[in-house]
């Protein structure tokens, strides 16, 4: 996971400080009297200081975009995260010792600055919400909705929150099916209609079922959908009018690309997105897409999903992330 994006941020950083040798270091201009200039000029090859000028980073740049592109990262966030780091390397003078250092925090800086969205403690949201806490997963077909659900409700779990399914994947065959068997084994009461009802009225039953049970929190799952199906994206629509869920939430696999960002769009468009889950992390993912998901869209990924177990989701991190990279 983010090997690639590591890699070249690292090499970036590499040919920049091979860009900047003694010889092309220019001293930082000052205000100073005729007779100084000639000390001065002697004193720049002492200086501290360089200055790193366009020509010495201009193809370095244009490498690195094509690194991030290569990454996963889409085209527009690549391109401001780019121009964002040129400015920063063209407008300081750079202690001469630390030019390494200083590209490396440069380019962690900027990424942190445009990745950074509100943060959102889900548990103790949940906690002071007036109950049931009703969270509505959305996203595309296998994505990890059903299975984060079920991570979900255990951490809940952890801390005394009880959880109740909504079974609203009336659709595919088996959903209810992998629902009921997550819910056996966590100890997690499903809500159920037939395959083929209105996922909305199923959604309904879940929270009347959890008011009158005084259950604290109410998941419901739905079914896989892409963003060009109208049917199924009106279906959610729907949901969300008759639920009026606390949270909604996009699952999307990490490693799913640039075609993740426009489908995320898609559902904030239709139902508004509050915050995100990644999944499969522990595949290959190239890290890109979880970039430009906060970027484009300013809106939170609580946890990345690291495996099938239960125990397989952690908190998102963007301080850890970014280590990671660079
Ligand atoms: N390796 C890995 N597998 C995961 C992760 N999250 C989910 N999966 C697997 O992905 C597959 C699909 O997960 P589901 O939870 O059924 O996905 P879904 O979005 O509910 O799928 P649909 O309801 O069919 O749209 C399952 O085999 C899960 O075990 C993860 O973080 N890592
Ligand atoms: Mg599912």
């Amino acid at each position: 996971m983010f090997e690639l994006l590591r890699k070249k941020l690292s090499s970036f950083a590499e040919t920049i400080i091979g860009k900047a040798p003694e010889s092309k270091q220019i001293v930082e201009k000052r205000d100073l009297t005729p007779e100084l200039k000639t000390v001065t000029k002697v004193k720049a090859v002492f200086s501290k200081e360089i200055r790193l000028r366009e020509a010495d980073i201009k193809e370095a740049i244009c490498e690195l975009e094509l690194a991030l592109l290569e990454a996963d990262v889409d085209e527009d966030t690549a391109k401001k995260f780019c121009q964002e780091i040129k400015q920063r390397l063209l407008s300081t003078a750079i202690p001469k010792e630390k030019i390494s250092d200083f590209v490396k925090s440069t380019i962690r800086d900027t990424l942190k600055e445009l990745m950074q969205t509100e943060t959102m403690d889900i548990l103790s949201i949940a906690k002071k919400s007036e109950k049931p806490f009703k969270m509505l997963f959305l996203g595309p077909n296998g994505a990890g909705k059903t299975t984060t659900m079920a991570k979900l409700a255990h951490m809940f779990a952890k801390d005394g929150l009880k959880t109740i399914f909504a079974a609203s994947d009336t659709f595919r065959a088996a959903s209810i099916e992998q629902l009921e068997a997550h819910a056996k084994k966590l100890g997690v009461k499903v809500v159920k209609h037939s395959y083929g009802a209105d996922p909305a009225a199923v959604a309904f039953d879940a929270i009347s079922s959890a008011k009158a049970n005084k259950i604290d929190i109410v998941m419901i799952d739905t079914a896989g959908r892409q963003e060009t199906n109208r049917n199924l994206i009106e279906e959610l629509k729907k949901i969300v009018r008759v639920v009026k869920p606390d949270i909604k939430i996009f699952v999307g696999e990490a490693f799913a690309g640039k075609a993740l960002l426009e489908q995320a769009k898609a559902f904030d468009k239709a139902t508004g997105i509050d915050a995100f889950v990644m999944t499969k992390l522990d595949t290959d993912a190239k890290g890109g897409t979880m970039l430009s998901l906060l970027y484009e869209l300013k809106k939170p990924i609580l946890f990345v999903g690291t495996g099938q177990s239960y125990e397989d989701l952690s908190p998102f991190n963007l301080e850890e992330i970014i280590s990671r990279i660079i």
